[in-house]
């Protein structure tokens, strides 16, 4: 097995072991192995994965087997690899652990849990019992729901997550999976009314309109034209590798699997319809500025209503007005044709997003297994895995982008932290003699995000608490004054010389993958995510006891509603934080993603689109610091216990100082010379030593089997 890590004719398995660290030969070693289908490569235990735009032989039964329960460094890189270490050390040392995915979007992040998902249900419940099975069905079945509702087509990924999820598998004592719970992040709803030039809405709606029979879709008043609906026929419609038509039977049939009941499942069909119909309603103008519904749209105000068992009469006027208190009064103030298009956009997001939490909901639901005695499980075990959207730059890119770019720089820091300092850190405490390593740091651009009082978060929270006419172009004004001098902001005002920045309009951020320029236009209104009382009350009235669920607040009366609720954008920093907090108190385990083109190419290897990867996700440093550093390390006492039968000195017991037995147990073999010893860990250079090791040790045990055999016979 020696040969797996060191096959030339496929580059060189482990970045560690290359012979000259430099962008030039880390790229030419992933260039090789891209070319010979070698998708996975590692650093240490952190594996990097290129995606190789086509379906690689490599992750089925046979496989599994190869990794199952296997070190590392024993077989050719793979992510079952990094899947079984993650557990094995919750298995046999009962660690909490996680796996954090990390790319640009179209990199493979999402196939990657995936895989990872379906390698830890095909490695347990091997007794076969019906509970283990039930939960990996729910956890495996649970991707294709998510997908319907929370991915779409985008210019980089024709299967793009637009929502972030973190999701835990909890384990028994067996360490079998007895549950999970899925987190998610911010779902980017804009695109429910709103795509750009060769995009597509949610995968939901055109599963709808293909997949349903003609029975279904009249009952629902929907057309098989996604042409017909304005929420539908700005961007796409058809995707070539997507074929809606048979999605819809697997969702449908998956929506069963996770627990979804068939009036469960009507309902999500027919809010997604509601929103399609919601998409077509227009408006004309009445007197005094306000507006009425066109007489063309009153036949889909009527399916609306009926859609989503409210009276037809209360949509309307919540439609077209809304309720506010004058006087100590509740009157009616009837919309403008702009305000009633506003507040239909509004309405048609804000259902979207409340169908996809009552699907997540769902299927958590149906993730928590009950003990024995009717209780839920006390906290079992957890592996936890982490699938986020990657960083994003578009030809525009607005408050969605700016949250996904932050998230990536949080999980940047977070890499970071654990990674490399982390590891510099061990190195000093253990009085190890090491070279520093240079990285940047990008605790800085987090912190010009998210400080409180003068992170743009904070500076565009305080202009949308502003009373009176606040703009866009004040919330630009604000950060201009409060950050005029930081290194990673700028706009057009801060660098005239900048002329690919439009004054009054465009800031642009430093990343830690690079420039980001975003628009500032419709950053406050996405801030504050405004959706009328009414709408809410409305649908709190709904007859159908499944829609009046998701909207429990449309009971508070206008003068008891929380005026202020949290902003989103400061809803999202809460939720990175806690998601930071999670990983933190896990073992970490690294998946690192990298794109090869833009073209989605099996075979074409873009250089300079991976050297920018490779750079920004600090992959070069990592190697250095494991490098600096050392690729193993071992409690002392452990070590000894574990390769005591490689020497005769130490075998069976070694009673003297353990740091004693560990030179020994070296010299025997000549390895001294790659190992250091720290104050309570031995260090091991290079990975080979550890192979060595571990291979005579196995040789050893058959003989050492015999022996006891002997000895207990004689005994
Ligand atoms: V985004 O940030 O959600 O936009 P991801 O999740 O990083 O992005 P995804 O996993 O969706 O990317 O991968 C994109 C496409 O690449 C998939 O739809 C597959 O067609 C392809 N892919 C990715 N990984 C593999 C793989 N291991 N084997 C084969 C793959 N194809
Ligand atoms: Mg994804």
């Amino acid at each position: 097995m020696a040969g797996s890590f060191l096959d030339e004719d496929f580059g060189i398995s482990d970045f560690i072991l290359l012979k000259d660290i430099n962008v030039q030969s880390f790229i030419d070693n992933l260039r090789i192995r891209h070319a010979n289908k070698k998708v996975y490569t590692y650093i240490g235990e952190v594996v990097v994965s290129v995606n190789p735009y086509e379906q690689v032989a490599m992750y089925d039964k046979n496989f599994v087997n190869m990794y199952k329960g296997r070190e590392i460094y024993e077989r050719p890189p793979h992510i079952f690899a990094i899947a079984d270490a993650a557990y094995k050390a919750m298995k046999r040392r009962g660690r909490d652990t996680c796996i954090v995915i990390s790319g640009e979007s179209g990199a493979g992040k999402t196939e990657a849990s995936k895989i990872i998902m379906r390698y830890i249900s095909e490695v347990t419940g091997v007794s076969g019992q019906g509970e283990v099975r039930r939960v990996t069905n729910i956890l495996l079945n649970s991707n294709a729901v998510l997908e319907a509702f929370g991915n779409a087509k985008t210019n980089r990924n024709d299967n793009s997550s637009r929502f972030g999820k973190y999701m835990d598998i909890n384990f028994d004592f067996k360490a079998d999976p007895v549950g999970g719970h899925i987190d998610n992040f911010l779902l980017e709803k804009s695109r429910v009314v709103k795509q750009q030039k060769g995009e597509r809405n949610f995968h939901s709606f055109y599963q709808l309109l293909f997949g349903a029979d003609s029975a279904i879709l009249s009952e629902l008043g929907l057309s098989k034209e996604p042409q017909v609906y304005h929420y539908l026929n700005q961007g796409d419609t058809k995707v070539a590798s997507i074929d809606d038509k048979t999605d819809f039977q697997q969702v449908q049939a998956a929506l069963g699997v996770t627990g979804f009941s068939k009036e469960q499942k009507k309902t999500i069909w027919r809010m997604v319809a509601a929103v399609l119909h919601l998409g077509n309603i227009d408006y004309e103008e009445k007197d005094n500025d306000e507006c009425e519904l066109k007489s063309t749209s009153k036949a889909g105000v009527r399916k609306l209503a009926d859609l989503l068992s409210v009276d037809e009469g209360d949509a309307i006027k919540t439609l077209t007005s809304r309720t506010v208190s004058g006087g100590g009064d509740i009157i009616a103030k009837g919309h403008s044709i702009d305000h009633a298009v506003y507040a239909r956009d509004a309405f048609a997001k804000a259902l979207y997003e409340r169908l996809f939490t009552f699907i997540v909901s769902g299927v958590n639901k149906a993730m928590k297994v009950p003990n024995g005695r009717g209780e839920l499980h006390s906290k079992a075990t957890v592996i936890g895995v982490l699938d986020i959207y990657g960083f994003e730059i578009f030809d525009n890119n607005s408050f969605e982008q700016f949250c996904i770019n932050y998230c990536n720089e949080k999980l940047q820091q977070l890499f970071i932290q654990l990674v490399l300092q982390q590891e510099q850190a061990e190195y000093e405490s253990e009085g190890i003699g090491w070279v520093h390593v240079d990285y940047f740091d990008n605790s800085v651009i987090c912190s010009l995000i998210d400080t409180s009082r003068t992170g743009i978060i904070a500076l565009l929270d305080e202009c949308c608490l502003m009373a009176g006419n606040v703009k866009d172009k004040h919330f630009l004004e604000n950060m201009n004054k409060h950050l005029s001098s930081h290194k990673h902001y700028t706009s057009r005002a801060l660098s005239k010389a900048d002329k690919s920045l439009q004054p009054d309009e465009d800031f642009k951020i430093q990343h830690y993958a690079g420039h980001v320029t975003y628009k500032a236009v419709g950053f406050m209104d996405k801030n504050k995510d405004l959706l009328f009382q009414d709408f809410k009350r409305l649908l709190y009235n709904s007859r159908d006891p499944i829609v009046k669920n998701m909207w429990p607040e449309g009971k508070q009366k206008l003068a008891e509603v929380n005026k202020r609720p949290p902003t989103a954008g400061t809803t999202f920093k809460e939720s990175m934080f806690n998601l930071v907090n999670t990983l933190k108190s896990k073992e970490p385990y690294y998946v690192r993603c990298i794109k090869p083109n833009e073209t989605k190419s099996s075979s074409q290897f873009n250089e300079e689109r991976v050297q920018h990867q490779v750079e920004y996700l600090g992959l070069l440093e990592n190697v250095r610091v494991r490098r600096a550093g050392f690729a193993f390390r071992q409690k002392i006492d452990l070590f000894v216990s574990r390769y005591k039968m490689l020497c005769k000195d130490t075998w069976p017991v070694w009673r003297s100082d353990p740091r004693d037995g560990v030179i020994k147990i070296l010299n025997s073999h000549n390895l001294a010379s790659d190992v250091q010893l720290g104050k309570t860990k031995v260090f091991i250079k290079t990975p080979q030593t550890v192979f060595t090791l571990e291979t005579k040790r196995q040789e050893s045990i058959p003989g050492l089997v015999i022996l006891l055999q002997t000895v207990t016979r004689a005994a």
